[in-house]
């Protein structure tokens, strides 16, 4: 059968994705100051087989040939993340411009490569000094966060164009406030929630910052979305699929676009709620260039509320087709997605900042990584946003997540998400077939079906 080219909007930005402590190692080099991260994967027992992000891909000091790898990939935009405590090792106070310069030289060469650059200012490495003042659910951080946007805006505002105030700020505030199984390792909805409101408010604050160190700024926030379907249609279940859907995605959703907390979940927080002081929630809602969307899979919701026996029948069934995360292949959820945010909160542009699966990849005989799993998961998904580019939604681009393996969090090294294969013993890349086949896609600016 003759195969189809789906052609992506001219312009449109093909990139891969990555994050300082996921990546760079050099964890106490050249002054940087501890992150929650590294006394978190310090702790025994917190990260999987005891691994830490102390050399991780050792990106730091390999950088500049991660840049050439990348345009040998056809790459055309970098998102990565700056580490905070490289900047302010403090977290306030004394700049260290080592720090500085090191994601200055990288912008440079990006640019000389025609790599576009895209800065998330916080992928969940706060300093530790910040934390020990009480981390996200004190009010102070604000100031700091603040203060870090503009020492690095005005540093590399004249080159880098593309600023992302923070990644996932429900993983940072829920899995590392209320589930405890990130940094800093807490269990307090109370926290969470006003980690949440702080996250929140210092995205709004640092807008205005971002755009003023910066002419021309394209500034958004990332978020991690995940469409919610009742396991069937019971009102129980109708009704857990809105209360997850208000945990993890509304309430971030509404407030940045000035509806404020959604009334349902504000309801169910009661007196846990953060306090939200007056013209918080407009500085939240500063207008944002654009919207970034992690997507990965999606959730079906059954209800804890009544008896299983009582409930109706399971009509949705999650697929056979999982990813080493135990995440359901699920394709047709980021097309609803982008549906939902253009019909219900028309941001002006979105971006899909993260989007990719970790399998068990494997070296063959001749020294390759053969990986279609990973190409059909990018291959489907690219097909969905498409479709949604053809109803109207302002996709702009799309980030691979990740560029290589790197450190997975709580489960350390042992899930890949790369294009490029990283053997953690030699350090060694390898970049795997979805890397040569994405290169063709960016080439191409489509994908064939
Ligand atoms: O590795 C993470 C990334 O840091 C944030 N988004 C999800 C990815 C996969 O779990």
């Amino acid at each position: 059968m003759a195969k189809k080219t789906v052609q992506f909007p001219e312009g449109f930005v093909w990139g891969a994705a990555t994050a300082s402590y996921q990546i760079e190692g050099a964890w106490n080099e050249d002054g940087k100051g501890e992150s929650i991260w590294d006394r978190f994967s310090h702790t025994p027992g917190k990260i999987q087989d005891g691994d830490t992000g102390d050399v991780a891909c050792d990106h730091y000091h390999r950088w500049e040939a991660d840049l050439n790898m990348m345009k040998e990939g056809g790459l055309k935009a970098y998102r990565f993340s700056t580490a905070l405590p490289r900047i302010l090792p403090q977290g306030r106070g004394r700049v260290n411009q080592a720090g500085v310069d090191f994601y200055s030289r990288l912008v440079d060469r990006l640019l000389e490569l025609q790599i576009e650059p895209f800065l998330t200012l916080y992928h969940w490495d706060l300093p530790q000094s910040l934390q020990d003042e009480g981390g996200w659910p004190a009010r102070p951080v604000v100031d700091a966060f603040m203060e870090y946007a503009d020492v690095l805006s005005r540093a590399l505002g004249d080159r880098v164009k593309n600023w992302i105030t923070l990644n996932e700020p429900w993983v940072s505030a829920f899995i590392g406030y209320r589930l405890g199984h990130h940094a800093p390792g807490h269990e307090d909805l109370g926290e969470a929630l006003a980690a949440a409101h702080h996250l929140l408010l210092a995205h709004g604050k640092v807008v205005p910052i971002l755009r003023s160190n910066c002419s021309g700024a394209n500034v958004g926030v990332t978020l991690n979305l995940t469409p919610q379907f009742p396991a069937s249609p019971s009102f129980e279940d109708r009704d857990a699929a809105t209360w997850m859907d208000g945990y993890i995605n509304r309430w971030f959703l509404d407030p940045l676009v000035g509806r404020g907390y959604p009334q349902d979940m504000a309801k169910h927080y009661g007196d846990k709620m953060a306090s939200v002081k007056e013209m918080d929630l407009d500085t939240v809602a500063v207008p944002v260039d654009f919207l970034g969307v992690n997507y990965y899979t999606r959730n079906i919701s059954r209800s804890d509320r009544i008896p299983e026996a009582e409930n109706s029948p399971r009509t949705v069934f999650r697929g056979d087709e999982v990813t080493e995360m135990d995440w359901e292949v699920f394709p047709e959820g980021l097309y609803r997605t982008l549906g939902r945010l253009h019909g219900e909160y028309g941001f002006p542009a979105i971006y899909i900042t993260e989007n990719g699966a970790a399998f068990e990849d494997r070296v063959n005989a001749e020294g390759q990584v053969d990986d279609p799993a990973r190409v059909s998961y990018l291959r489907r998904h690219l097909e969905q946003v498409h479709r949604a580019i053809g109803i109207g939604v302002p996709v702009k681009g799309y980030f691979v997540w990740s560029l290589m393996d790197n450190f997975e969090w709580g489960f350390g090294y042992s899930k890949r998400f790369g294009l490029v294969r990283v053997d953690y013993r030699t350090l060694q890349r390898i970049p795997k077939q979805s890397a040569s086949w994405y290169g063709k896609v960016v080439a191409e600016n489509g994908i064939s079906i």
